[in-house]
């Protein structure tokens, strides 16, 4: 496979942006290789600048649940920015998306738009604190939440409480506001709210795990957590900046019927646009500038060519079957899947919920970050390589989602599961 120009503008990018990228993952660096500079997209394909061709498992990390430049949503994005690309005032637009949001999240009374799902979360959180009064968080090992400074935090030493940073930056004075419990295990959650319940401002989940791969909630573990918000008076944060309209039209709250009173969200409704949100319980977004005193602002959020697209993507999900039809593709798809590395002889363990799933390298199970840490990252990088050679576009870290589009046709399922019969043949007995 040619890949001389991708290789040409990784080395000038590398002169004039760190690592040549604009965000880590992309750099290939847990899988080795060259990225893959993309020129344009259409459905589920994507060109690479060598002229390559590869379906797309990625969808740009979970935004694209249409596909790629879907023409509905390119359409009202192009038409909006005929009209001019941003005002810094109030448009209709915003109005529409923040009315489509609330719709289909109950729980969310108000929502304020930003650019970002890093900025949903760094906002809820200080939301929270503000509406609580109280300092310290609560996150879980392996989920992934942006990169604001207080979320860069990773479980301190065995038998410390506090976190410590997980990022070069960020003091250890901020780390020490967040507590690291373990997904999956509420057991890990009591001691921290014990010790710390009357000081605990939220709980910040990813209802479904997707950024250690995907990793589904076991049975009560979301209960528990709102039992335990109640119990302490912390808000419950669900992000779900990936799970929010991809898994159900109400996200992860409406498939496992937890209600949180903080929900992030982003990616999907903004179509590929940059689009962050974060919304909840009218007491507490009350507390948001101008209401109240918790700040908060963006230059370009609402931005109307974001939310012209981002309303498209909606109302397009509002389409009767969407749903049935991503999960019927998704799990044709991840059945094929299994049946091709069993007939490789290579043991695989597949986490899937709705369109979202994650092919492991070991037997399993992955319900938590520590299982996950014990799958074969090798022969993941493997895989990821061989699904590359064979047209196939995965994330380059398996500690990541793949996402099925309403674009994905049978005859790109079918390319992919050709694929990776061959992939898994070039992994190896494992
Ligand atoms: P952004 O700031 O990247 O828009 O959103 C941060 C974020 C928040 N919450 C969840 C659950 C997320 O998954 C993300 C971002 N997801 C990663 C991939 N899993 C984005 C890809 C990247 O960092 O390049």
């Amino acid at each position: 496979m040619n890949t001389s120009t991708s290789e040409s503008l990784f080395s000038r990018a590398q002169k004039v942006m760190p690592g040549g990228v604009n965000s880590p993952v992309r750099a290939f660096r847990s899988v080795g290789g060259t990225p893959r500079f993309i020129e344009r997209a259409r459905g589920a394909r994507i060109w690479d600048v060598d002229g390559n061709e590869y379906i797309d498992l990625v969808m740009s990390w979970g935004p694209l649940i249409l596909g790629h430049a879907d023409e509905r949503v390119i359409g009202a994005a192009k038409s909006a920015a005929e009209r001019g690309s941003s005002f810094g005032a109030p448009t209709e637009a915003e109005v529409r998306l923040a009315e489509l949001v609330t719709e289909r999240f109950p729980s969310m009374d108000l929502v304020r738009m930003v650019n970002s799902g890093t900025e949903a979360t760094m906002s809820a959180i200080r939301v929270a604190r503000a509406y609580t009064g109280r300092s310290k968080v609560i996150k879980f090992d392996g989920c992934w939440h942006g990169h604001a400074d207080g979320l860069l935090v990773k479980t301190g030493s065995t038998g410390m409480q506090y976190g410590v940073p997980d990022s070069a930056g960020v003091p250890s004075a901020y780390a020490q506001e967040t507590l690291v419990a373990g997904y999956n295990d509420l057991e890990s959650v009591a001691p921290l709210a014990e010790e710390h319940g009357g000081d605990l401002a939220a709980i910040i989940v990813e209802p479904i795990a997707g950024n250690m791969g995907v990793v589904p909630p076991a049975p009560g573990f979301l209960e528990g957590l709102r039992s335990g918000a109640d119990d302490t008076g912390a808000v419950l944060i669900f992000d779900e900046v990936i799970t929010g309209f991809r898994v159900a039209p109400g996200g992860a709250q409406e498939l496992y019927g937890v209600t949180p009173d903080l929900t992030t969200l982003g990616k999907i409704i903004g179509g590929g646009f940059p689009v962050g949100a974060y919304g909840g319980r009218e007491d507490i977004m009350g507390c948001v500038s101008p209401l109240g005193s918790a700040v908060q602002a963006g230059t370009l959020s609402g931005n109307p060519v974001a939310m012209a697209a981002g309303v498209a993507v909606l109302e397009a999900l509002a389409e009767p079957g969407v749903y049935d039809r991503l999960e019927a593709k998704a799990e044709k798809l991840t059945a094929a899947l299994t049946v091709a590395a069993e007939t490789a002889g290579v043991t695989v363990t597949t986490n899937r919920v709705g369109s979202m799933f994650t092919t492991f390298f070991g037997p399993g199970p992955y319900t938590n970050a520590t299982q996950v840490g014990s799958a074969d990252a090798d022969a993941y990088g493997r895989y990821f390589h061989a699904m590359l050679d064979n047209g196939v576009a995965m994330a380059p870290s398996y500690c990541e989602a793949a996402f099925v589009s309403t674009a994905h046709t049978d005859e790109d399922l079918a390319g992919i599961i050709e694929a990776a019969g061959k992939a898994f043949a070039a992994v190896g007995t494992t």
